[in-house]
This record gives C-alpha cells, structure tokens and sequence, in this order.
C-alpha cells in the first residue's frame, strides 16, 4: 500500500493497537525535520525511519496529590512503574509493525545514555511536539492540552508509512502556576531563562535526602493540570 490511501489505511491499524495498548495520547511526526542525531545510534532519521510515534500515558491524580514539596517513596514508585510501562508499550508496537513487514525501534522512556549532556537516545519532548501533542511550557516540559505536564512519553522510530501530524503552535498563555510551586525557584516567564542547574540542584537533593535515588520532583508537573 503506497501513497495516502496507504498511509491512512496504516494511520487507521497504529490507532487500533494503541488503542489496543491503553495509550491516553498519541501523535506521528515526520522525522525529517528532527534536525539532530539520535544518540548512540546514528541518523537513522534522513530516510531510512523517517516517522515518529510518539506516544503518552497520564500520571495519576490520586498519587500527584500526594506530592507537597517534592518527591514521596510513592511517587518514585509510580514513575518507575509507568516508565516500565511505556517501556513496554514501546516494544508491542514495534513487534506489531515488524510483524506488518516494516522495521520499527522502540526507545526508553527513561534512559540517560549520553551523563555528561544529559541525554537520552531521543529528545521525547521535541518529537512530542512535532507529533502535535503539546507544547513546551515555562516549566521546561512538554504540556499537553488537555493534560498539561502530567503525561510520560516514548517515542517509536519506524518506516512505515504515516500521514504525519502539525505542530499544535500554543503555549502556556498567562499561567503561571508552576513559577510559584518549584522548589528550586528555576522557573520564569521566559522559557529560555528556565535555570537547569538549579532544578538539577535541587533533584540532586532529594535523591540523596529523601533516599529516593534518582533524579525527580514532580512538583511542576503536579501543579501543571491542563483541563483535568
Ligand atoms: C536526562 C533527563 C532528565 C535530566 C536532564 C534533563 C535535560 N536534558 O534538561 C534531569 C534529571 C534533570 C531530568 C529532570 C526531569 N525530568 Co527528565 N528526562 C531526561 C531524559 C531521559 C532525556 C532528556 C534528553 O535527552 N533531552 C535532550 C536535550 C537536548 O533536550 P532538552 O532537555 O530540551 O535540552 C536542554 C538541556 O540539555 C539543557 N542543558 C544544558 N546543559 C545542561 C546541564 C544540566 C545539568 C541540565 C539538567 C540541563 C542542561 O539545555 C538544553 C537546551 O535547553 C528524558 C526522556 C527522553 N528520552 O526524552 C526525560 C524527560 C524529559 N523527563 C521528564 C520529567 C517529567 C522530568 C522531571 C519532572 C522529573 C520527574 N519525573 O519528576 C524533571 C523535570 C525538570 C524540568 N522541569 O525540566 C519527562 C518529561 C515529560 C513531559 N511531560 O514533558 C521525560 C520526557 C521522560 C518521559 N518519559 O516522559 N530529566
């Protein structure tokens, strides 16, 4: 199956297992416009996995409730339990594209393979917002319209072909909710002023601290609730 017709026809199969796999929110970005190497592996983004599923599963209102000034021993569970999740979703659908006769390359949702630039293989927040998923908000995530920040993401390179989706082109408009809930102080108006080192600082802290071991809050992310 070639052309749109094709690509509508796989559209409609991607929207069935995904479906299938429980994801709250999904997008397709043409990974021609990435504009950067996926880490440790090459461009394989110029032709040969040239679209993007990015896809998101929400945090749970009962366990972002718990959070006051930072991270709980329930949080820390929580995120490793979606992480793993997504982790999973990741692998099914690319068993399900491979299985169509296509190549496909699930990420992790939550691996630093690059410490000293602190990377991941790929950036899920800018695929995120090139599938048309969100925006990237004065808290540094990526805000999703109906759920704001309190989304995890993977992504899932592949060739099979794709009716791509657009840019959403909002933002955070007036809220600032988050300025007044870090802990770190690191958030302001202006995007690009968003402190790293001191919401690094401040995660640092808390993993030491509160024994929690790795690097999150989730205070931004609790306070940032779209139209929940
Ligand atoms: C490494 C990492 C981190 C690192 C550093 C992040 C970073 N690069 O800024 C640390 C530990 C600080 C971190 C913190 C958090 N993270 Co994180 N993280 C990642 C991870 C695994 C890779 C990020 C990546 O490769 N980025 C690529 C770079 C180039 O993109 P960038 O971040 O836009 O680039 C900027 C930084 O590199 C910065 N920079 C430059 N020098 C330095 C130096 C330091 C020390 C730092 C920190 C940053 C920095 O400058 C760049 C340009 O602005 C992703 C998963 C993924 N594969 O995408 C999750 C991910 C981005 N994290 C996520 C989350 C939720 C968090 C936390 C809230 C923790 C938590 N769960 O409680 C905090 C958020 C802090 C904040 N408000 O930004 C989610 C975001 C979801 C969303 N809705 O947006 C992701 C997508 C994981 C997921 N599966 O959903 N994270």
């Amino acid at each position: 199956m070639t052309g749109k017709e094709g690509r509508v026809r796989y559209n409609e199969k991607l929207e069935g297992w995904l479906r299938d796999l429980d994801v709250d929110t999904f997008g397709i970005a043409d990974m021609s416009r990435y504009g950067e190497e996926i880490t440790g592996i090459g461009d394989l983004t110029a032709g040969e996995l040239p679209f993007a599923v990015s896809f998101g599963i929400v945090l749970s209102v009962g366990v972002l409730g718990t959070l006051k000034d930072g991270p709980t021993q329930l949080y820390l569970h929580h995120y490793r339990q979606l992480n793993y999740r997504l982790d999973m979703i990741g692998y099914f659908l690319g068993r399900s594209m491979e299985r169509e006769g296509f190549r496909a390359i699930p990420f992790a949702a939550s691996q630093v393979v690059d410490w000293q630039r602190q990377r991941g293989h790929i950036n899920h927040k800018k695929v995120g917002v090139m599938a048309g998923l969100g925006w990237i908000g004065r808290n540094n995530l990526l805000v999703h319209p109906l759920f704001g920040s309190q989304v995890r993401y993977n992504t899932v390179l592949t060739d099979m072909p794709l009716e791509v989706n657009r840019e959403l082109g909002l933002d955070c408009g007036s809220c600032t909710a988050c300025i007044a809930a870090c802990p770190a102080g690191a958030i302001r108006m202006e995007r690009s002023e968003f402190d790293h080192h001191g919401c690094y600082e401040m995660l640092s802290r808390f993993r030491k601290e509160r024994n929690i071991g790795h690097h999150i809050c989730g205070v931004c992310v609790k306070v940032c609730r779209g139209k929940r």
